[in-house]
């Protein structure tokens, strides 16, 4: 899953792509460098973010959506309005940080689209999540907290087989929790949806590798990160550098099995 930022502010590529042409040719690339989907979103939830308002939002994904119609796009999105106009633009996919927590309307939306939807955990909220993350046992709460969402997005009519869970890397975690939730992977496993895991770039890579202020992590750190998520058996791994992410995976997959 390739990751289109269209925003100005987003923690490692904010600013890249805000001229929709400019995030449509990034887009295309992703798909032609191997990207199996490309999750556009107009609204950062990096720490420390507050939001958008839906008509800037709008203003930033819709003509870059105009632009992919035909691609497969996922829009990572809280809000039922964007997801709407995304999925009538083609989306095929909604990646809601909140697991439907965010905005009352979306289950819906995604259920009469017949689309599916990416439920991830987040402690907290984006403005104040890595003040104090705490948990008892952090795989087990995580897995729980994905459990009870999976039941209300299928209550809501969005059928299982549509569903994928994200145990939210970065998104109220310690450096140590963000690594523990790949190394346990099973436990969110035992769920029986595929996992989707989004380590790219972010600061605990930077920090593992001993800068306690990094905002950002390396390539190379987030491709290791990768590989060790695909051994462990996530399905999906939303990457900002596709080709090399592609490159990776597919020596890692020659591995286990010669295709
Ligand atoms: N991470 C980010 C945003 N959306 N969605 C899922 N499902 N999983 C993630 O790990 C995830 C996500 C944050 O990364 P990014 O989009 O690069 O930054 P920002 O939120 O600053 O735009």
């Amino acid at each position: 899953m390739g990751v289109l930022n269209v925003t100005p502010d987003s923690f490692s590529d904010g600013g890249l792509n805000l001229l929709p042409e400019v995030a449509v040719d990034a887009a295309r690339r992703m798909v032609r460098e191997g990207a199996a989907i490309v999750d556009g979103g107009g609204e950062s939830t990096r720490p420390g973010s507050s939001g958008v308002s839906l008509e800037e939002e709008l203003r930033r994904v819709v003509p870059v959506l105009e632009g992919l119609q035909g691609l497969p796009i996922s829009i990572d999105t809280t809000k039922a309005e964007v997801a709407r106009r995304a999925l009538l633009l083609g989306a095929e996919l909604v990646n809601d940080v909140t697991a439907l927590r965010g905005d009352p309307e979306l289950a819906g939306v995604v259920a009469d689209a017949g689309a599916s939807v990416c439920l991830m955990h987040m402690q907290g909220e984006p403005r104040t999540m890595q003040r104090a993350p705490g948990y008892g046992d952090v795989a087990s709460e995580v897995a729980a907290f994905l459990e009870e969402r999976l039941g209300v997005a299928v209550a809501a009519g969005i059928p299982e087989e549509r569903i994928l869970l994200d145990p939210g890397i970065g998104f109220g975690k310690t450096v140590a929790q963000n690594f523990e939730l790949v190394r346990r992977l099973d436990v969110l496993l035992r769920l029986g949806r595929p996992v989707v895991i989004g380590f790219s770039r972010k600061s605990s890579l930077g920090r593992l590798l001993g800068d306690p202020d990094a905002s950002t992590g390396t390539m190379a750190a987030s491709l290791g990160v990768a590989v060790a998520a695909y051994e462990r058996g996530a399905t999906v791994l939303r990457a900002h550098d596709v080709r090399e992410h592609v490159e990776a995976l597919t020596a890692a997959r020659a591995v286990r099995e010669w295709t």
